[in-house]
């Protein structure tokens, strides 16, 4: 009688265990992979392009990209544009030497919108 119970029950277990890892990068909201500048680096001023590499594909119109200035106050970047649909790439001019913090924003393909910052130093 066990035996009876349990035979379907590893296949379908398989089944699912395998849908879950097939299905994990279509349903994962927008990660970080990549990003100009990296993480805690330091580049050279005043005009410094933004490149992001997500995971998945984002819609790039409904994305959002702000920099926060090492006074605290919010610089606009322009509109990203897309080379790749995984990826946002704008630029900001005239910055001076200083922290900043590169806050994104994205709409990934499963319709959640996730978020995250980049900081750099400018020199
Ligand atoms: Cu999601």
């Amino acid at each position: 009688m066990r035996r009876a119970l349990q035979a379907p029950a590893l296949p379908v277990l398989l089944i699912l265990v395998f849908l879950a890892a097939v299905a994990q990068p279509v349903w994962a909201h927008a990660v970080l992979m990549q990003s100009k500048p990296t993480t805690n680096s330091t580049v050279k001023g005043p005009n410094v392009p933004i490149w992001l590499r997500f995971n998945v594909r984002i819609d790039g119109k409904r994305s959002h990209l702000q920099l926060i200035a090492p006074d605290g106050s919010t610089i606009p970047v322009d509109s990203p544009k897309q080379s790749a649909p995984d990826v946002l790439e704008s630029s900001v001019s005239g910055l001076k030497p200083g922290a900043y913090k590169l806050q994104w924003r994205v709409l990934a393909s499963d319709g959640h919108m996730s978020n995250g910052v980049v900081e750099f130093t400018v020199n």
